[in-house]
């Protein structure tokens, strides 16, 4: 198994090196990189950052060169893999997507559509073909389980954007580069790089914050590397960010800070949130979030002063106990302090074009939340995704509607999960036939029936599909393929379109127009003006019949808003000016557009929306609440890794060891553990043993575990990997710990116990 094409140069024969301009995939910065491709030997010679690219200009983090790992890996899939005896066999596309099809069909036939569930991971938002396809394979298949990572890491930043502006694009993204004064609550990108705001470089765009005369602050349990560069470090109880924002919020109306100044006229529930707000006193809020309330007071005041400010929260204010109430006061406080839409502030990308996965909206005064529930625990839905951690009890429980058959994209759930190596494995391990769209035999694969991988990542095109509304300027860039997919390969989009013409009796030509047609449906469905004057098939004119993702590309740049709309602006861009522009192309900065964006009945802002509002006697009862005395896990990203599958790559998987778990030195000497000791961590669902490295960056009472890791000798895969496997963190993670509006998992707060692992002798 070998994804290198080409032959060695034959003597005499000069070797055919070239340099191509690429997009790195392992992150939301989406860098701009230069692959040195030796088209002779088949091999990547060398990768950097590519200073012309005017988004990244240069900046790559070391993750960048494992493109040459994963191009030369050697237990790449390169064709799609069938399961017979428990052995992973090579088997021809046919073959693979036959038995796919009629699998999933029987199941659906004799059990109802509801039988075959769905979860996709990280790599939709990164692979065009999976940008473009998965609602189209959604559609074919007609299922209500449906789960993703996004009710990991997401969910609650989705619902706060839906219920206080109305759709989850309407998303608020940090103007980085013009701020102030910048608050950072549950984020570490000096690891993580960033997310949720397509900025590469984010450290040398906070560093410049603070060469501008600015102030960077951050909020979180542990004192993290973006912690100690920044101005305010203030350490807070996982969990206590919601109270103490509700803290800011009383100061702010409490001393005449509120000035919501060119939001006034948008604004509802105003006094609702002061009212809200009244219950949390810095005083009471202090001794419980661990913060004094002078601190609470300081924080508040200067956020208020600030020309420019901005909070900005991440995974550690949305994977946690009271997420959708944090997303909530986070956008409540930017809007209070005039901040929200203006320069310096959070603004509303335009983009080249609009975000067009999951980005459902209000519609008729329905929010895309609780129209449906989930059968087992009778969860709303959101966005029509269940909340994944529910999806073993799905898988568990007889009866109607009971999954069967699971499909994953691009997603490694046994180790990104809550439980995902345990229950969720055994559950995985019994359904009646699963498929799953990967590149690697992994954890969560190896209890797939049929794989189907993706052609070599350097023989596709690529460019941003998801990340445009969450862009920090208007850029894009589409980087071609390097060379050609080998012979036999097949493209994401053609790969999906296959199956869906198997399931829905059509060709797989036909689906690919259908998916098309869906783009531009819901295109007008959002009210896009120039997609309203055409039709279906002058715009297919346009774009041709070359069926795939470049075409679905073509679509939306040129009804984006710097388009060539199809001809009315004949300067506009069109893929093929975007092909001309190698080096990507920036139309600017973010510019405030609040009435473009907000799709609530009225067209306000909801400062009091009760899907999360009625959240808050969960807080009152915490604020009050007796902590108990057991030590409490939490996560932490780590700049050589992420998620789970970059393990396999030599170039990274080297140096000190990593899944290492940071512990306080008060904690452990309580326990009797000395630095460097091995230590058995045991919760409610699981134990792992790792060893433990002391720091006092952690916050008393929490430790730290990285996650990804735990890569079991007996998975046929993930060969690199499993030199150093390291330990899953999830199988210390709890399914049931929920927040409750969203559904989002508590990963940051799992209590655990920690005890001392007899020395072994030699
Ligand atoms: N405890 C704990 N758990 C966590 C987190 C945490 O902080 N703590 N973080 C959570 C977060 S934020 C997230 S987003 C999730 C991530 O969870 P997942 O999305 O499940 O994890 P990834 O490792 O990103 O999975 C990517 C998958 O895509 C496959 N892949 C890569 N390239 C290709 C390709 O070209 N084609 C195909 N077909 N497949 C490809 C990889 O082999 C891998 O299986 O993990 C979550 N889990
Ligand atoms: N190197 C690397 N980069 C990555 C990834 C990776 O795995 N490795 N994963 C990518 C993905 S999928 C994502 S979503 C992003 C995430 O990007 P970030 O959100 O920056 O993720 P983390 O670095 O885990 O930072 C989360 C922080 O939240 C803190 N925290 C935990 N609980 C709480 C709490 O209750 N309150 C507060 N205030 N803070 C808390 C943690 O201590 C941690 O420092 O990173 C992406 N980039
Ligand atoms: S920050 Fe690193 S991993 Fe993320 S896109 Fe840039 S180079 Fe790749
Ligand atoms: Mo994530």
């Amino acid at each position: 198994m070998t994804a290198s094409p080409g032959t060695a140069p034959q003597a005499g024969q000069s070797a055919d090196i070239r340099v191509h301009g690429r997009i790195c995939p392992f992150c939301e910065q989406n860098c701009a990189t230069e692959v040195t491709f030796d088209h002779t030997a088949g091999k990547v010679v060398s990768i950097r950052g590519d200073k012309q690219d005017p988004l990244s200009q240069g900046f790559v983090c070391p993750k960048a060169v494992a493109v040459k790992d994963l191009h030369h890996a050697s237990d790449v899939l390169t064709g799609p893999m069938i399961r017979r005896n428990g052995q992973f066999e090579p088997a021809s596309w046919d073959e693979a997507l036959d038995y796919a099809a009629n699998r999933l069909q029987a199941i659906q036939a004799e059990h109802g559509r509801d039988a075959v569930g769905l979860f996709f991971g990280t790599s939709i938002a990164h692979i065009p073909g999976f940008a473009f396809y998965t609602g189209p394979l959604l559609n074919a298949l007609q299922t209500r389980q449906i789960y993703s990572t996004s009710s990991i890491d997401c969910h609650p930043h989705f619902l706060a954007a839906m219920s206080m502006f109305g759709g989850f694009t309407s998303f608020p993204v940090p103007d980085i580069d013009r701020s102030d004064y910048f608050v950072l609550i549950g984020a570490n990108p000096l690891q993580s790089n960033g997310s949720f705001m397509t900025a590469p470089g984010v450290p040398r765009r906070l560093k410049a914050i603070q060469e501008r005369g600015g102030k960077v602050v951050v909020i979180d349990p542990r004192r993290t590397e973006t912690a100690r560069m920044a101005d305010w470090y203030l350490s807070i109880e996982p969990g206590g960010d919601a109270a103490l924002l509700l803290a800011i919020v009383r100061t702010l109306f409490d001393e005449g800070l509120v000035q919501p100044g060119h939001l006034t006229p948008f604004l509802k529930g105003v006094d609702a949130l002061r009212a809200m707000a009244q219950d949390f006193a810095p005083e009471r809020v202090g001794p419980a979030v661990g913060i004094p309330a002078e601190d609470i007071r300081t924080l508040a005041r200067e956020i208020a002063a600030a020309p420019r400010a901005c909070l900005y929260g991440r995974i550690g204010s949305a994977m946690q106990r009271f997420g959708s109430l944090t997303n909530w006061l986070i956008n409540a406080i930017n809007i209070l302090t005039g901040n929200l839409d203006r320069e310096g502030g959070p603004m509303f990308p335009q983009g080249v074009f609009e975000g067009v996965i999951m980005s459902d909206r209000c519609r008729d005064g329905q929010l895309p939340y609780d129209r449906w529930r989930s059968r087992v625990s009778n969860w709303p839905e959101m966005a029509g995704q269940f909340p994944a951690a529910l999806m073993v009890e799905e898988m568990e429980t007889p009866g109607e509607g009971q999954m069967r058959a699971l499909v994953t994209m691009g997603a490694n759930p046994a180790l990104s999960s809550p439980n995902g190596g345990g229950r969720l494995s055994q559950a995985m391990s019994k359904l009646d036939f699963m498929l799953s769209f990967d590149i690697f035999i992994n954890e969560t694969t190896r209890h797939a029936d049929v794989i189907l991988p993706s052609p070599p990542h350097l023989s596709h095109s690529d460019f941003m599909v998801f990340f445009t509304f969450l862009t920090v300027r208007d850029y894009i860039k589409y980087a071609p393929p390097v060379f050609e997919a080998p012979s036999g390969a097949l493209h994401d989009s053609e790969i999906i379109c296959e199956l869906i013409g198997r399931l829905t009796g059509q060709s797989a030509a036909a689906a690919d127009d259908q998916a098309l047609r869906m783009l531009v449906d819901q295109l007008r469905d959002q009210g896009n003006a120039v997609i309203a004057g055409l039709s279906f098939e002058q715009i297919v004119q346009h774009v041709g019949s070359e069926p795939g993702e470049d075409r679905m590309l073509d679509v939306l740049l040129r009804s984006g808003a710097y388009g060539d709309h199809f001809g009315d602006r004949p300067d506009g861009l069109t893929l093929e000016r975007l092909k001309a522009m190698p080096h990507g192309v920036d139309f600017g900065a973010m510019e405030p557009r609040i009435d473009k964006v907000l799709h609530l009945p009225d067209g306000k802002i909801d400062l009091a929306p009760t899907v999360i509002t009625d959240d808050l006697a969960r807080l009152e009862a915490w604020v009050d609440g007796e902590r108990d005395a057991s030590l409490r896990l939490m996560g932490r990203r780590q700049v050589r890794t992420c998620n789970t599958w970059l393990h396999n790559f030599p170039s990274l998987a080297k140096g000190p060891e990593l899944c290492v778990l940071l512990m306080h030195p008060a904690d452990a000497a309580e326990r009797g553990i000395p630095d460097g000791a091995r230590v058995r961590v045991r919760s409610r669902t699981g134990t792992v043993e790792v060893p433990v490295h002391l720091s006092d960056e952690m916050r008393r009472g929490n430790v730290s575990l990285p996650h990804g890791w735990g890569h079991d000798e007996d998975v046929p895969g993930q060969l690199h990997a499993k030199a150093r496997p390291g330990v899953n963190s999830n199988h210390l993670a709890d399914h049931t710990l929920l927040d409750a509006p969203s559904g989002n998992v508590n990963l940051n707060e799992i209590p655990v116990e920690v005890e001392l692992l007899a020395t072994e002798s030699a």
